[in-house]
């Protein structure tokens, strides 16, 4: 009898544990396409219950062939190839590709879709994404990543199946500005660490990276006609750092490679304030003719340019000029924040000038908020960090706002008070309160029309490498970025929470050294 049962009970384990190797071993095929995790948050979605998969057979075919449909279809092939281990052949086609195919298209997406949007149309038999530009292809490209399993952002070959649920999305962004900055004048980041940046902001949709070139602890950026910037102003950083800059070469490399990324690059020379490299690489641009030492603490708003020279605006024009040669983006910025050394009287003649300089280089100006003190030239963009009244000033002067509210989006602020890293100056920023604000109601006065788009600055004061400045921007980013993209009514916090604590197997996969804040439920 005991025998009997010993042997009955064997067996029932046996069973048990084949059955769950059997279920832990094979997945189940996505099939609700409304289920899956993607952020920015597409504006529609509807599933079909079907399941397409990806193998060693597919292949990418581009409808006809254009060198941005090439490039597009290149990069999907590059996001692919590592980790499936496939050959994903480009192939060009006039006609409907083979079933198990992914097809690009420019010439079929809705009109509704826009600029950016795009169409993706996924059935068991093939992924289609359509739009009306290469970018909103790019963009396509992006949701069609984040469908797929987390590790097709390894870099290796990954042994396990890749399928997507199947269905349809139709999405294009609420603002055309969703921005980036980095500043590599507190603390110098290389081209690779910049390119990560890129890289990582390209997955959320976010198409403007603003470069913060120069402040008092350095100048970033080589200029030929005025070779010692960098050559004295480029050697130090906050600290006892060594500094850097990028030759023209590089940043026209950065741009490039941004480009590659539908991203644009928004080069920024802070002046008059925040310029003691420039003052102690030139002492002809100090009102006392005098260079002073260069700097290397963390204070701000001591310097500022002589604005009552003429040689002060030479030098913007030449600089200004071969920044815009460089620059095939839209806009200079041109900073003008704290220059709490300027008389004010001073101050406003200076930025409208410097507004004039900039237009004559065939380029938009944007500055931080601080500007609108004075006459905005039209076209010119306030980006408001601090003063409702400024950004208020803009607004009554027709102007457009970029949305960086220090208190929401300054990303260089610390999630809590235990934070290693980060400032506390304009409050602790943990991932709900980054997220959960709209725009549009923030201040009153400001409203949809007024805005351009929203960006999220990050400050290098207390940070000095890429693997930091990942820490502050993950997961903070990603909600900035759906801040931009996807419509406030469709949006909430506790629904964004979820979808965001799934791509915790995205941020490992992509070696994203990101903070694992308790307010979101991480699945791992
Ligand atoms: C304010 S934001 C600044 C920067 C600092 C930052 C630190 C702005 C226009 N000026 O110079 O780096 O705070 O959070």
């Amino acid at each position: 009898m005991y025998i009997k049962k010993l042997t009955y009970h064997v067996i029932c384990c046996i069973i048990t544990a084949v059955l769950f190797l059997h279920v832990s071993c094979t997945t189940q095929p996505p099939t609700d396409l409304t289920k899956e995790n993607i952020i920015p948050k597409p504006v529609s979605v509807t599933a079909n219950g079907e399941t397409f998969p990806l193998n060693m057979n597919t292949s990418i075919y581009t409808q006809g062939s254009s060198e941005d449909l090439d490039k597009t279809a290149e990069y999907l092939a590059g996001l692919l190839r590592p980790a499936t281990g496939f050959d994903f052949e480009i192939i060009v086609t006039e006609t409907a590709p083979p079933k198990g195919s992914i097809f690009l298209s420019l010439s079929d997406a809705d009109a509704s879709v826009g600029d950016e949007g795009y169409n993706l149309e996924i059935t068991k038999k093939l992924v289609k994404i359509s739009a009306n530009s290469p970018a909103g292809l790019f963009n396509g490209i992006q949701t069609f990543r984040q469908l797929l399993p987390a590790e097709i952002e390894m870099k290796s070959k990954q042994n396990i199946e890749w399928n997507i649920a199947a269905g349809s999305i139709t999405d294009y962004p609420v603002y055309s500005y969703r921005g980036a900055m980095l500043d590599v004048a507190r603390h110098f980041m290389s081209v690779e660490e910049v390119k990560r940046y890129i890289d990582l902001i390209s997955v959320y949709k976010i198409n403007y990276l603003h470069l913060h070139l120069s402040d008092d602890q350095g100048w970033r950026i080589e200029i030929k006609s005025w070779p010692n910037l960098t050559e004295h102003g480029g050697q130090t950083e906050i600290g006892d750092g060594p500094g850097g800059f990028f030759t023209q070469e590089q940043y026209k490399d950065i741009v490039r490679y941004a480009a590659y990324r539908h991203v644009t690059i928004v080069p920024e020379i802070d002046m008059p304030g925040h310029t003691n490299a420039a003052l102690a690489s030139y002492p002809e641009l100090n009102a006392n003719g005098k260079a002073p030492e260069l700097y290397t603490g963390t204070r701000v708003g001591f310097s500022t340019l002589a604005t009552h020279k003429e040689i002060t605006y030479k030098f913007i024009k030449e600089v200004f000029t071969e920044i815009a040669g460089m620059t095939p983006g839209p806009y200079i910025h041109i900073g003008g924040d704290e220059s709490h050394v300027t008389k004010k009287e001073d101050y406003i003649p200076f930025v409208e000038r410097v507004q004039d300089i900039v237009a004559e280089t065939g380029k938009t100006s944007i500055g931080w908020d601080e500007i609108s003190l004075g006459t905005l030239r039209p076209g010119t963009i306030a980006q408001y960090w601090s003063s409702a009244e400024n950004a208020g000033n803009a607004v009554a002067q027709g102007a457009k706002l970029l949305m960086s509210p220090a208190s929401r989006a300054y990303i260089d602020m610390k999630y809590d008070t235990t934070t290693r890293i980060g400032y506390t100056w304009a409050g602790v920023i943990d991932v709900d309160k980054a997220y959960n604000w709209d725009p549009t109601t923030l201040e009153t006065g400001i409203g949809r029309d007024n805005i351009i788009g929203i960006e999220a600055p990050l400050w290098t004061e207390t940070i000095t490498n890429i693997k930091d400045a990942e820490f502050l921007a993950f997961p903070r980013l990603p909600g900035i970025a759906e801040i931009g993209w996807t419509p406030m009514s469709t949006r909430s916090w506790d629904e964004y929470k979820v979808r965001l604590g799934n791509h915790a197997k995205r941020f490992k996969a992509m070696d994203i050294n990101y903070y694992p804040s308790k307010l979101v439920p991480w699945i791992e």
